[in-house]
């Protein structure tokens, strides 16, 4: 079996304490992609328009962000023939993505997200080398909380 990787969630208290008076909800999050982990600066935001800044920083791979609204874990997301997250099965619903782009650079999109629990995968799958990388299951994947407005 193999090991779990979790990283450990900030609490949202924290963010919605330091939060400015604005009402609109929303706000930024900082996605970095990497091999092969995905990390943000902030794990929720208040419903509204969300801007995610996205850096690939690889060293080597494209990668993605898709944005699938799920209850279920990040780890346990359900997997298609190749590996992959199957994102038409039930149980999680593919809401938002931002198409994949090149190590070293950034991309990035405002979406407008309901309450709910969110998981950001990347949902690649390539070959190095003979090498089968599925980068999900490489550990490509976090929670996300969008949390109800103020
Ligand atoms: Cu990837």
């Amino acid at each position: 079996m193999r090991p779990l990787l979790l990283g450990a969630p900030l609490l949202a208290v924290i963010l919605l304490a330091a939060c400015s008076s604005d009402d609109e909800g929303g706000g930024k999050v900082n996605v970095v992609l990497r091999e092969w982990a995905i990390d943000t600066d902030v794990s929720s935001l208040p419903e509204g328009d969300i801007e995610f800044e996205v850096k690939n920083e690889g060293p080597d791979e494209d990668h993605e962000m898709v944005i699938i609204r799920t209850d279920l874990a990040p780890d346990k997301l359900p997997i298609g023939a190749d590996g992959s997250v199957d994102e038409k099965a039930g149980g999680v619903t593919a809401v938002k993505e931002i198409q994949e782009f090149e190590a070293g650079r950034k991309s990035g999109a405002t979406f407008t997200l309901d309450p709910g629990k969110y998981v950001l995968i990347c949902n690649r799958v390539d070959e190095r080398d003979g090498e089968k990388m599925v980068h999900y299951q490489k550990g490509m994947r976090t929670a996300f909380t969008v949390t109800a407005g103020p």
